[in-house]
């Protein structure tokens, strides 16, 4: 009999994985977490039914959410990770040879588990500068400060990530940061959700001077166009090269990447009304 996990991307669509079998499943505090061995993108996982990673398609998401505010810096060193339980954005964080990597993230499920059956993602815990804290990201900000880059990695914003995405949020990420402090956010999929991405942007941009949004091509989540967004109130451009090897980012690449299709672009412009 054939195996398949399909993820919901509207009512009438969806994607498939054909899978060897599932390897975990839990219902955690917080959400229901699965992982499967698939036959083509290695070991897949699942939190509250949407994809979160694969292991052949995450250096794409965690290049890009990381490398793109990190070079947005002149010297990062200390980082945060709001999400991010998986470790994938903590490993490309340590690349810019950071002092202290602090990851927090609400459910120690995902941080177990992704240990067990993700290894090359959450390799980034064996490093003593990378520091877990499992508590609420938002409790967390608000009582941070002095960070340089502020990395939120985040499931989609329904659920236990929607404070993640709200002005009041934003304002308590900017008094943690220093001065020359970047953000980065995972946005969504500008084809079915240009809501989220309009709200952040507009929203991000109540709080900080510069926004930027910013796309990748993931195969594995809905539409495969997925949209960042970067802001800061030092200008943002790259400061920086990548003096180590990427499999997606390039330095050419930082500012094609912000190169937006007409249809996304009209949704991150302010006098555009949202529909
Ligand atoms: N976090 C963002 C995943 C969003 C995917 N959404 C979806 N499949 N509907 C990824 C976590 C990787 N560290």
């Amino acid at each position: 009999m054939e195996l398949w996990f399909d993820e919901l991307h509207t009512p009438n669509m969806r994607l498939g994985f054909r899978i060897k079998r599932e390897l975990e499943h839990v219902r955690s505090e917080y959400q229901d977490i699965h992982v499967f061995e698939t036959y083509d993108y290695g070991n897949l996982l699942v939190i509250d039914g949407t994809v979160q990673t694969t292991e052949r398609d995450e250096f794409i998401y965690h290049e890009m959410i990381v490398h793109m505010p990190m070079l947005t810096h002149s010297s990062p060193e200390r980082v945060l990770i709001v999400g991010g339980g998986d470790g994938g954005a903590a490993r490309e964080a340590l690349k810019h040879e950071p002092e202290e990597v602090h990851v927090v993230e609400i459910d120690e499920k995902v941080v177990e588990i992704s240990k067990k059956y993700l290894p090359g993602i959450a390799s980034a815990y064996e490093d003593s500068r990378v520091h877990l804290h499992v508590e609420d990201g938002i409790k967390f900000v608000k009582r941070s400060s002095k960070f340089d880059v502020i990395i939120v990695d985040s499931t989609d914003p329904v659920g236990p990530a929607e404070g993640l995405f709200h002005e009041d949020f934003y304002r308590d990420i900017k008094s943690a940061m220093n001065p020359g402090g970047v953000m980065a956010q995972q946005c969504g999929t500008p084809v079915y959700h240009p809501e989220e991405l309009r709200n952040a942007y507009l929203a991000l941009s109540r709080v900080f001077r510069y926004v930027r949004v910013f796309l990748a091509y993931i195969p594995t989540y809905p539409s495969g166009m997925w949209a960042f967004v970067m802001a800061s109130d030092s200008e943002i451009k790259r400061r920086r090269n990548a003096d180590f090897p990427t499999r997606y980012y390039s330095d050419r690449l930082y500012s094609s990447a912000m190169v937006l299709p007409e249809f996304v672009e009209k949704y991150c412009k302010d006098e555009c009304k949202s529909d």
